[in-house]
């Protein structure tokens, strides 16, 4: 190739690059997440089968819950309606392959957070959305109030869950003696401790509420011990190899906190848009330039909370004190309230 010739060839190649990235794309990759979510018009959301509180579908057919709030805040943000979203549901392993084979485009469930999982899959962590640890229920009756004395017992988990793995290498590892009992299904695991095929069901805690209050038929006749034997970390994941959408995906999650953080909720949105505090002000897009750095509009978060709420109404309207699981903020209370969660600083 001659010399003249060959720049022009290279600079168009490097044009076509800075142009694709400007769009969010991968140069001669697929169309961005994006794009494939506007074109469609809807985002695909995958979550769980059904957990009260998290994800589940009303008799109306209309799906709720704490997973379901994100992929509608990401809907609103994306899309300017929390309604476009379609819900894929599928057990963990299901939901995580489905993300690989871009079958959705966000996972948002009681996912654990794990290296192997990211790394060897390909995927991306969005931030943590719900801290938890893995525990154990049983009938109080049975006497156990700490981990060694389920010493002998015969143990539920579901199948391909991280409580499966951490139970082998825990209670190997303190000679705990066990016998496991597998069960393929959400339901599966709570019909088998029903009906006697175990004594316990390790879980994640917040998992373990669910089937507390809502499958058995006296609460009070069960305990869930205090001690948890793992951390795990629950939060959005997207695929690798497209960091617009990612970020798209991690700031829909630090609007959510920071709203919170600033006090702004679906109640006093509209109103806070007058507030002189320059950190509303930035979120709500009455002093521009977030979400167009986002390649979204300036009100993308202020349709976030009009539409969904802050982290605090999400978590008490499906999980906390105006649902049926009561559950405690915990890890799950802003930083300045003693928790972890914490917003990037929205500017
Ligand atoms: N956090 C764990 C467990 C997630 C999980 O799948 N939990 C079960 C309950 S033990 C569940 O949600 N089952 C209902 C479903 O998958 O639809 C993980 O990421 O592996």
């Amino acid at each position: 190739m001659t010399g003249p010739f060959r720049c022009a060839v290279l600079a168009l190649a490097l044009f076509s690059m800075l142009v694709a990235d400007a769009d969010g794309q991968t140069g001669t990759g697929p169309a961005s997440v994006l794009q494939a979510v506007r074109a469609r018009g809807q985002l695909r959301c995958g979550v769980s089968t059904g957990l009260p509180g998290f994800s589940t579908r009303t008799e109306a057919g209309r799906w709720v819950g704490f997973d379901v709030a994100y992929c509608r805040a990401l809907a609103a943000a994306v899309l300017g309606d929390a309604e476009r979203v379609e819900f894929v549901p599928g057990l963990i392993q299901q939901g995580l392959t489905a993300l690989v084979a871009a079958e959705i485009d966000v996972l948002s469930r009681n996912a654990t957070i794990t290296l192997r999982r990211v790394a060897e899959m390909g995927l991306h962590p969005i931030g943590v959305y719900y801290f938890d640890g893995q525990g154990f229920l049983l009938r109080a009756s049975a006497g156990v109030r700490a981990l060694h004395q389920l010493d002998g017992r015969s143990i539920c988990y579901q199948s391909g869950t991280t409580a499966e793995d951490n139970l082998k290498e825990i209670f190997g590892a303190r000679r705990i003696a066990f016998t496991a009992v597998a069960a393929a299904s959400f339901r599966a695991m709570i019909d088998t401790f029903i009906g006697g095929g175990c004594d316990a069901i390790t879980a994640d805690a917040s998992t373990l509420a669910v089937i507390q209050i809502t499958a058995l038929p006296r609460p009070d006749d069960f305990v869930i011990l205090r001690q948890h034997i793992s951390k795990e970390p629950f939060g959005p994941l997207v695929r690798d190899g497209d960091d617009r959408w990612q970020e798209i995906a991690r700031w829909t999650l630090m609007a959510l906190i920071e709203a919170e953080e600033l006090g702004v909720s679906s109640v006093n949105v509209e109103a806070m848009t007058a507030s002189e505090n320059p950190r509303i002000q930035r979120l709500l897009g009455v002093i521009p330039g977030l979400g167009e750095a986002l390649g979204l509009d300036r009100d993308w978060a202020r349709r976030i909370v009009a539409q969904v709420g802050n982290y605090e109404e999400i978590f008490q309207a499906n999980l906390g004190m105006r649902g049926p699981l009561k559950l405690d903020r915990g890890l799950n209370e802003l930083w300045t309230r003693g928790g972890l969660l914490f917003a990037f600083p929205l500017r």
